[in-house]
């Protein structure tokens, strides 16, 4: 008796590995993501938090690897003197060294980071998911929540993949739903798109240009959430 019906010979292999104690379930988010920057620096995190942001993405690249535990450790520290939800995109070592709420790991990051260890310790954990296969994939570590990307066409970064569009976030925000995982949004949602998003039902919604490339980030920040909140959502 084979597992793979024929039909789905093809279909591609949705083994999760690495996965930690059979069975456990990463920690959930204490509020909804909603309005989620992702931001590059202490800075931007500091001044995102000043203005009332509680879920936010610190995420490093390419700068030298000396300043990076810095930003982390104090980002991570005034993040949870704002009792806020800050996730760690990548530096999972820093993440826990530092108490962090939460990592954020991609596909790949998923296969090699020490998943037994964030979750001992506590941290939640968000993935990145880029299609069905990869959605299935992440199901299987019960994350604290599942980013759905990218939406829209995205400048910020290059993207090996086409863009979802809102026909496939809605599929799967349904699929999701049942799970009770939160799901984010992310790829090029700017102000005008984020009423549209909202209405699939989406708990978050992850934007980097939006916020860090608007001429007045405390007017965008207000602006953003009003139109977040005046959407209307299943
Ligand atoms: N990850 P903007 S899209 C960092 O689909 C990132 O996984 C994506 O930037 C994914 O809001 C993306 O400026 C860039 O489009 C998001």
């Amino acid at each position: 008796h084979t597992l793979r019906p024929n039909s789905l010979k093809h279909f591609p292999n949705i083994e999760a590995t690495n996965l930690p104690v059979p069975g456990s379930e990463f920690p959930r988010l204490n509020k909804s993501p909603g309005l989620y920057p992702v931001v590059d620096s202490f800075k931007w995190v500091q001044h995102l938090l000043q203005l009332g942001v509680r879920t936010l993405q610190l995420r490093i690249k390419g700068k030298p690897s000396d300043s990076i535990e810095l930003e982390i450790k104090r980002s991570i520290e005034l993040a949870r003197s704002y009792q806020a939800q800050l996730f760690i995109n990548d530096h999972w070592q820093l993440a826990i060294k530092h108490g962090a709420y939460g990592v954020h790991l991609g596909q790949e990051d998923l296969q090699t980071a020490d998943l037994q260890a964030l979750h001992s310790n506590g941290l939640r954990l968000g993935i990145s998911t880029h299609s069905y296969t990869e959605i299935l994939i992440a199901l299987r570590y019960t994350p604290s929540y599942i980013a759905l990307g990218h939406i829209f066409a995205t400048q910020t970064k290059e993207m090996p993949s086409k863009p979802q569009g809102l026909e496939h976030l809605t599929s799967y925000v349904s699929l999701l739903k049942p799970t009770g995982i939160p799901t984010v949004a992310i790829g090029g949602i700017s102000k005008e798109r984020i009423a549209q998003v909202k209405q699939t039902g989406v708990n978050g919604i992850a934007l980097i240009s939006a916020i860090t490339k608007a001429a007045n980030t405390e007017a965008a920040v207000i602006e953003l959430n009003q139109e977040l909140e005046a959407a209307y959502a299943d």
